[in-house]
């Protein structure tokens, strides 16, 4: 039977179980014990119906004051041990131990190859041009030259969304962009992420990063295409990189060359890296043509540009040894993490 003394007793324990508490769990361990659903003092509460009606109301009375002052208790050692102040826990743990380290990001190291391309071309007086990765076929493809048979235009190449609308293949649109609102001196580059219907194999991926860039002026010859492009591949890849440019084929530049920089690993003597030539591609350029010029509505016999576009995955993949393009878009941690702590990288 419920009386005085039982709910004395109740709070005695109660109130001397928490301040006894020294660690969370205790503490918690004693909420539950009285005042938790299942608790002592909160049955006690329920079985009020069961005694005399007469009593009810005292024992009622009681038993709620005892249940607040509890409470009151439990936040009050709650706070104490939240702030800190509690000096009785007997194991405050080793303090010899090593502290637990914060764990910390990075950036990706496409990001941080695309940063640092930008970096040198910065240092050149280009600037920085984006644009959607959802593009009309008019600047993908019409804009740039591209005839209407050509084969990239065809859907096994290409993702279109319908017949004007598709996934750039390329970051080319966004320089038309640029040149449609603007007279030269055009010196731009535009990185970005690309589309192409590809099966995914070691050195294709559906998805991967360019870099393009172009330069517009009078006067602008095929000299300052070399010039530029042996000024980034030097300071990236280190001064005793030579350059070498066979001539090749795209819609949109005449004349057009594959640009091979002399192997890093076996400075040209022939290895695996570079498949015995000496020579590593790594990007295609050429003189602006003039029905791109004719397209963006500049004058064709006053100015002259190059253009060249580099993909950034295999870029990255060169300068950090990577064999396999489908790690980037892995994101396996024990892949990235590896390029959040080079030297010279913030
Ligand atoms: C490659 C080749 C290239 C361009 C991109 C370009 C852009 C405009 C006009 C003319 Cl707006 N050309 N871009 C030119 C030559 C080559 O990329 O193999 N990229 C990975």
């Amino acid at each position: 039977m419920i009386d005085g003394k039982i709910i004395g007793e109740l709070e005695k324990s109660a109130l001397e179980e928490i301040s006894k508490a020294v660690n969370f769990k205790e503490l918690e361990n004693a909420r539950i014990n009285y005042i938790g659903r299942k608790g002592k003092i909160t049955s006690t509460l329920r079985a009020i119906g069961k005694i005399p009606e007469e009593k009810r109301p005292e024992m009622g009375q009681l038993i709620n004051d005892v249940k607040i002052k509890v409470s009151n208790a439990y936040e009050a050692k709650n706070s104490e041990l939240s702030s800190g102040l509690s000096d009785k826990d007997p194991y405050p743990g080793d303090p010899t131990l090593p502290g637990r380290k914060n764990w910390q990001g990075g950036l990706h190291v496409l990001h941080k190859v695309t940063k640092e391309i930008k970096e040198i071309f910065y240092g050149m007086g280009y600037s920085l041009t984006e644009g959607p990765d959802v593009e009309l076929d008019y600047y993908n493809f019409e804009a740039l030259n591209f005839p209407s048979d050509h084969p990239s235009r065809d859907a096994q190449d290409t993702f279109y969304i319908n017949r004007d609308i598709l996934m750039r293949t390329q970051t080319s649109p966004v320089q038309v962009r640029f040149m449609e609102k603007n007279t030269p001196p055009v010196r731009i580059m535009s990185p970005g992420r690309v589309y192409r219907n590809e099966t995914p194999d070691p050195s294709h991926s559906a998805e991967f990063f360019q870099m393009e860039g172009l330069y517009v002026d009078k006067n602008v010859s095929m000299v300052d295409l070399k010039n530029d492009l042996t000024f980034f591949v030097k300071t990236y890849f280190g001064y005793e990189a030579k350059l070498r440019f066979r001539p090749h084929f795209f819609p949109f530049t005449e004349p057009s060359a594959e640009v091979d920089m002399s192997c890093f690993v076996c400075k040209g003597e022939g290895c695996s890296v570079c498949g015995k030539t000496g020579w590593i591609e790594i990007m295609g350029a050429g003189m602006v043509h003039p029905n791109v010029f004719r397209f963006v509505g500049y004058e064709q016999d006053l100015y002259t540009g190059f253009a060249f576009g580099m993909g950034i995955d295999r870029i990255a993949m060169l300068k950090y040894g990577i064999n396999d393009i489908r790690h980037f878009l892995n994101n396996d941690l024990r892949f990235l993490e590896q390029f959040w702590r080079q030297k010279g990288w913030e």
